[in-house]
Parts: C-alpha cells; structure tokens; sequence
C-alpha cells in the first residue's frame, strides 16, 4: 500500500545562508530522503519575522531573535516524506547549538549553529505549525498538499 507522506517547513536563517551552508544542508536533506517540494528565498522585515515568531514575543529575548532573522535573506523550503515534521526535527538537533554540538554532533545545528538563538536552521515542531508555516511563505499552499495559482509566489 502508498505510504503517508508529511510536508514541514525547514528554514535556513541569515548566518546559514550567509555562511554558505544552503548546499551542504540541502544534500543533508535529500540524503535523508525527503524531498523538497519547494523552496524560496525570503528576506524577512520586521512585521513577518514577529509574525512568524509571534508565540515568543513576550521573551526576554524577542527583539535579538526579531534582528537575527531580519538580518539577511532566509531559504524557505517545503520538504516532503513519511513522518517529515519529527523527522526533520531529529536531524536539525536541539534548539542550543552548543548543546548540539556536545550531544547531537552530526546534527544540522551542530554543523552550523552557533548558540541559543543563531542556530542556522528552523523546523517545524507540529503539523499545525508545519500548515501555519506552509501558508505563510508559500501562498495558497495547505497542508492537503493543494496549490492555487499563484502558489509560491510571495509579498513582504
Ligand atoms: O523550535 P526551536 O527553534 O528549536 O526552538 P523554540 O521554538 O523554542 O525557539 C524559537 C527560536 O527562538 C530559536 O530557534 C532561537 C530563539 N530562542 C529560543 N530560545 C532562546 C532563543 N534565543 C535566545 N537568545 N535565547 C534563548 O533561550
């Protein structure tokens, strides 16, 4: 019988795309064996980054995160498998890069994170947050899988 597949979001933040990480995330990906759907590049304004962050915006560090993600174009991509949105979660590793880098040292974040906040990389963390992210970057996009017309177009 045909297997479910599971869309996430995976987002690759200002310093990994600036350090030239996209290419060597990206084979780490399809190694993994998920596809990718599709991918934009986005550079975030303020509006779209708190938006896109709104669940912490009472954090003591809201405003650091809100200039790290509006201090360069991201990488947004859709990927697709079986059991994507944990899947993806497991191979980016824990939200401390230094964290990471002790107890997940072959993770995305391990490879090119930094700390706490500039960890390179964003996954989607439940299938509501992966349908939320999907039709914040990619319009028209729902989480059946469906495309409108004017699919992976977007406005600032
Ligand atoms: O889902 P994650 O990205 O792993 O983690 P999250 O949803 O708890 O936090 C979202 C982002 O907020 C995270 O990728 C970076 C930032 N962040 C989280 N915890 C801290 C943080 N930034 C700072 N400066 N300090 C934190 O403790």
């Amino acid at each position: 019988g045909s297997v479910e597949k599971e869309k996430t979001i995976a987002l690759i933040k200002p310093d990994g795309v600036s350090g030239n990480y996209t290419d060597g995330i990206k084979r780490v990906i399809l190694e993994s064996g998920f596809s990718i759907l599709r991918e934009t590049i986005v550079q975030l304004d303020e509006d779209k980054a708190a938006n896109f962050y709104a669940e912490h915006s009472s954090r003591t560090f809201f405003s650091s995160l809100i200039k790290y993600m509006t201090s360069g174009p991201v990488l947004v991509m859709v990927l697709e498998k079986e059991n994507a949105i944990a899947d993806w979660r497991g191979l980016i590793g824990p939200t401390d890069a230094r964290k990471a880098k002790i107890t997940h040292p072959h993770s995305v974040r391990a490879m090119c994170g930094l700390d706490s906040e500039k960890n390179c990389v964003h996954g989607s963390d439940s299938a509501l947050s992966a349908q939320r992210e999907m039709s914040f970057f990619f319009k028209g996009m729902s989480s059946g899988g469906g495309f409108d017309k004017d699919a992976g177009t977007h406005t600032q």
